[in-house]
């Protein structure tokens, strides 16, 4: 394969549906992780002619592609497939589905902008594939942000399902949107999780309601720049049919609304930790409160359910994740009773201000999670006198504001990571009196080796009333599989500790 192959030209605007004609159309899929897999699939479903190409030819993508091939995709795999457009794909094509971790400067997805062949992510093909044979057609809420979202969107599922609606958290939270929409008996609601990367690749969806939840420096790599990143988060309000829901306390996402094409009707509703005004759902006294679905909102306030109901933690960023569910659900006329039980049953997951071990006075919390300094900020915020396991790879971010907000709060530092230089240095400039220590085991690779070792040091620097916080503001994959690996990873050398202060 040398020639580099062309665009058709054809012209998709008429697959807006499952019944159109999607037969014979030349797709080439870029990714066979759950996203790609699921696009293959949907397409050769569709009948469209469909080549996959992933970079990793380990044995898991090995057994996914002998499955598409027995569904009648070509799959090739290896660093060759997808070194560029012409090592991918023979034929002329009319569309690329891309998965979202592909980055856009990518060889394949390069060339294939530059040629003019249309690039859509799953979530594009979903919102075209919604409508089959006259079925009912799921309601979509959609919401992003920095952080908080997967936890907003499990909070969202529940509070629908708390209302007798069958719905499903889905997207970036872990199920590919193509898998919850093709369930035979379709979902009343689909409660959508959608990342800045996937963002990226949409073009045109009509969701209910949206909601952006905050917004703070993450994946500058990705998308080359902070104002990029911003772009692709604003565009989950365009042509939101009901409800765009933003942050009161964040006025980005205010003005992320304002310049959204809306449809007509379609209300801008807020949330706020502190007393709502009219149009926003907020905090009175201990209470969260809705002054924006009522019909005398001018002068009363519902009752929606209480601090109490979130759960024993309850920070004040999990109030605003609960406050932004209940703002996207009320949306859908889902009643207070269902908002109040839809917390009470919510299951946080683990990972997030995770309670590991109480001993000595001391709270050991994992909070694996924060893979970004503004996710670390909500963590270290809950907290007043906090020994920070953190550091990992950095993303390109600035630690600077992170560690002058918080720098007050910390009693030592044990950094993990291969390279958590830019962190220690943002540490010396702005919190220089806290002693920092490295994990004592080198740039090593071996993420259970430094873990051991960070929580050894912890243990030592910590006196009775502190917290000990894994919350290291960066992503685990230089250390380890993933964020869940690293937040195990705490678990067992905390563990292995506590074993130890039993005998003595
Ligand atoms: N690949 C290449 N070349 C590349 C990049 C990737 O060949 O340049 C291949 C990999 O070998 C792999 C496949 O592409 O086989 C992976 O594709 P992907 O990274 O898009 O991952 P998926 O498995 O499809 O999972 C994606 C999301 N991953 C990312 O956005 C990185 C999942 O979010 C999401 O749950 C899933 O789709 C379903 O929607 C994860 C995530 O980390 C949890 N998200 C980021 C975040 O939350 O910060 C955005």
């Amino acid at each position: 394969m040398t020639a580099v192959p062309a665009a058709t030209g054809t012209n998709l605007d008429h697959l807006t549906s499952w019944d159109a004609d999607w037969s014979g159309l030349q797709v080439l899929v870029t990714g066979l992780g759950v996203t790609g897999f699921s696009v293959a699939d949907t397409l050769a479903e569709l009948g469209a002619v469909v080549t996959v190409v992933d970079g990793n030819e380990g044995p898991e993508n090995q057994a996914k592609a002998d499955t598409l091939r027995i569904l009648g995709c070509t799959v090739r795999l290896g660093p060759e497939a997808v070194a560029g457009l012409a090592s991918a794909v023979e034929a002329p094509l009319d569309l690329v589905v891309t998965s979202p971790g592909w980055r856009p400067d990518q060889p394949v997805l390069r060339e294939a902008a530059d040629l003019g062949i249309p690039i859509w992510g799953d979530v594009e093909l979903a919102w075209r594939v919604r409508t089959r044979g006259g079925k009912k057609t799921a309601e979509w809420i959609v919401l992003t942000g920095t952080n908080g979202k997967t936890t907003t969107v499990t909070m969202v599922e529940s509070m629908l399902r708390a209302a007798g609606l069958e719905a499903v958290a889905c997207g970036n939270v872990g199920t590919p949107l193509l898998d919850a929409l093709r369930r035979p008996e379709p979902y009343d609601v689909l409660a959508v999780e959608l990342s800045s990367f996937q963002l990226h690749w949409t073009h045109h969806i009509e969701p209910t309601a949206s909601a952006v939840l905050n917004l703070a420096e993450d994946h500058v790599d990705w998308h080359g720049s902070f104002e990029a990143y911003a772009a692709d988060k604003a565009k989950i309000y365009e042509h939101t049919r009901l409800a765009c829901v933003f942050n009161e306390q964040e006025p980005v996402t205010m003005r992320m609304v304002e310049n959204a094409d809306v449809q007509e009707g379609c209300r801008a509703i807020s949330f706020t930790t502190d007393t709502p005004r009219r149009s926003m759902v907020g905090v009175v006294d201990d209470l969260l409160v809705d002054r924006a679905y009522i019909r005398d909102r001018a002068s009363q306030a519902l009752e929606l359910a209480s601090i109490a109901d979130i759960g024993t933690l309850a920070p004040r960023h999990q109030v605003a994740n609960a406050l932004a569910a209940a703002a996207l659900v009320r949306a859908l006329d889902v009643p207070a009773e269902a908002v109040r039980e839809g917390l009470r049953h919510y299951d946080g997951g683990d990972h997030r201000l995770q309670l590991v071990a109480k001993a000595d006075d001391v709270l050991w919390i994992n909070d694996s999670k924060a893979t970004n300094p503004h996710a670390a900020a909500a963590a270290l915020g809950s907290f007043t006198s906090v020994v920070w396991i953190a550091g990992g790879l950095p993303k390109g971010v600035d630690y600077n504001p992170l560690i002058q907000a918080h720098g007050h709060r910390l009693r030592a530092v044990v950094l993990i990571g291969r390279d958590s230089s830019e962190l220690a240095e943002s540490l010396a400039r702005h919190a220089p009196q806290i002693p920092v220590e490295s994990a004592q085991v080198g740039d090593t690779e071996d993420g259970s080796a430094a873990m051991e070792s960070a929580v050894r040091q912890a243990d030592a620097l910590t006196v009775p009333g502190d917290v000990v916080l894994l919350a290291p503001a960066a992503a685990s994959m230089d250390q380890f599989r993933s964020y869940a690996h690293r937040g195990e990873t705490f678990i067992d050398a905390v563990a292995r500790l506590m074993e130890t202060k039993d005998l003595t």
